[in-house]
């Protein structure tokens, strides 16, 4: 039953991904150094993710609005290396998370409407 659920969602996330694929979204337009800028800053920063999941979907959403060059990462998989990083320093695994490394320290932000409001007020 909880194999027969699971796979539900994610058939259901994967639909709701292909869908967000098709819809075009107007991306912000930037100068060529405005966007080198954009990108120097994205450099630290990473999504840890899961492909279908809806909130991850609203997110990579704001991100490819926000023309934003944001590395992701798989924490889907059980036993994977980015799900294992995200349990060992944050203590749970919730999707999405932003990773925002700042010189030696690492901020981990939860909640999608968190992570777009944090992503908006510095790239909107
Ligand atoms: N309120 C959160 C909800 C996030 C959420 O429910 N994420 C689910 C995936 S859709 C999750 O991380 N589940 C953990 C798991 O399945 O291991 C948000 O808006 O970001």
């Amino acid at each position: 039953m909880k194999f027969l659920l699971k796979g539900l969602r994610n058939g259901l996330g994967a639909i709701i991904a292909f869908i967000s694929w098709l819809i075009p979204t107007s991306k912000v337009k930037r100068t060529s150094t405005q966007q080198k800028k954009a990108d120097e800053q994205t450099i630290n920063i990473e999504l840890y993710q899961f492909f279908g999941c809806p909130f991850c979907v609203k997110t990579r959403r704001m991100i490819r609005r926000l023309n934003l060059n944001i590395v992701t990462r798989n924490a889907q998989t059980i036993g994977s290396e980015f799900r294992d990083e995200m349990q060992r320093e944050t203590g749970k695994v919730q999707v999405p998370c932003l990773k925002i490394i700042k010189g030696d320290e690492v901020q981990w932000m939860f909640e999608s409407n968190d992570i777009s409001a944090y992503l908006n007020k510095h790239f909107g």
